[in-house]
């Protein structure tokens, strides 16, 4: 049956469907609705109208209730032997971290909220490199939705703590709080297994910074008390280079991942750029990390290294350690 719609009708239809968000497509089903001519051929048409718009405000409902997070995100693919993103309160320390760690150049300065947009930069250890991502800080009402995206990506974190402040340990202990609301747990040790799958467990090394400065000791004291053995610390001068050497030997120990060397039949290893990954891993998981294709060609592997004699034959399942030279044969 036809249902006789005006033009009127029909260019409100238009408007429809160019309309961008949820109010103007309700504002424009509101104007066709009442436009229908009303009688009985219309009726299916009138229905379907009253659906979307009902389907409109429920939207629209939810929306002001969650509000879709806008604004700026980043990414930063993972790259070396693993990824730490820099967490702490402002002037904790942060950037000067990175640039005493790695050749970025962020910008430090005695003021807060210096940082405002991510820096990355890759440390040194040995023949490796491990990837450290300094953050803008987090504070009581100031939580960029991006970093703890960031947070929950990363493999760990190094929460930063100011020893020059009586508010430092404080304001530490914010951070935590503040991305434990979002589901975030940053904790000395990820846990074996947990129920909850929407928390988010980041193994955290809690660096205490400025211990040059006056009363860092005493406030030390303080933060043994409130956050041993919860988390390792660490103690550091950023700006002094006390404790670096150490800290950055703990931030590659603490990926717990070992380094595997590869080589083609016939010839030397490279020693110069290692494949790490996780302590336990298996011949065949390394060659996934070689290529992904391997895993299914893999014939056989032959390794040099620890608990094997030199050259010998290994299974798929052989548990690789750190510094083994591996030869894989597809
Ligand atoms: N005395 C002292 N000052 C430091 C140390 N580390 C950083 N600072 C200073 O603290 C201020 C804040 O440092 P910054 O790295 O910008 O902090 P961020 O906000 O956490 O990134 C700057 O003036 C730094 O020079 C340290 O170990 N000792
Ligand atoms: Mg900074």
């Amino acid at each position: 049956m036809a249902t006789n719609l005006t033009p009127q009708y029909h260019e409100a239809e238009e408007e429809y469907k160019k309309a961008q968000t949820a109010e103007e497509k309700l504002a424009c089903l509101k104007k066709m609705y009442q436009l229908v001519p009303k009688h009985k051929a219309s009726e299916k048409l009138q229905a379907d109208l009253k659906t979307k718009m009902s389907e409109l405000k429920t939207e629209i409902e939810h929306d002001k209730k969650h509000p879709k997070k806008v604004g700026v995100s980043y990414k930063f693919p993972k790259q070396g032997a693993g990824q730490y993103i820099i967490l702490g309160a402002p002037n904790a320390g942060k950037s000067r971290l990175l640039t005493r760690l790695t050749r970025a150049t962020p910008e430090v300065a005695a003021f807060p909220f210096t940082t405002r947009e991510p820096h990355v930069g890759m440390m040194e250890w040995n023949d490796v490199n491990v990837q450290l991502i300094d953050t803008p800080p987090i504070t009581p009402d100031y939580l960029e939705s991006y970093v703890s995206s960031l947070v929950r990506a990363a493999d760990a974190a190094l929460l930063m703590l100011d020893l020059g402040d009586d508010d430092g340990p404080f304001a530490a202990e914010t951070v935590i709080t503040r991305l434990a609301d979002v589901k975030t747990m940053l904790v000395g040790a990820k846990p074996a297994a947990h129920e909850d799958q929407s928390i988010q467990h980041i193994k955290t090394l809690l660096v205490c910074n400025k211990i040059d400065l006056d009363g860092a000791q005493d406030r030390l004291d303080i933060v043994k008390e409130m956050f041993a053995p919860k988390f390792p610390i660490h103690v550091i001068s950023a700006e002094h280079g006390t404790g670096l050497e150490e800290l950055r030997n703990a931030i590659y120990e603490f990926l717990k991942v070992i380094r595997v060397y590869t080589k083609h039949p016939g010839k030397p290893a490279d020693m110069k750029s290692p494949f790490t990954c996780p302590v336990g891993s298996t011949v065949i998981q390394m060659a996934e990390l070689v290529h992904r294709d391997f895993a299914d060609k893999l014939k056989s592997a032959r390794i040099w290294g620890t608990g094997v004699h030199d050259g010998q034959a290994v299974g798929r399942e052989h548990v690789l350690h750190d510094k083994d030279v591996v030869e894989l044969h597809i």
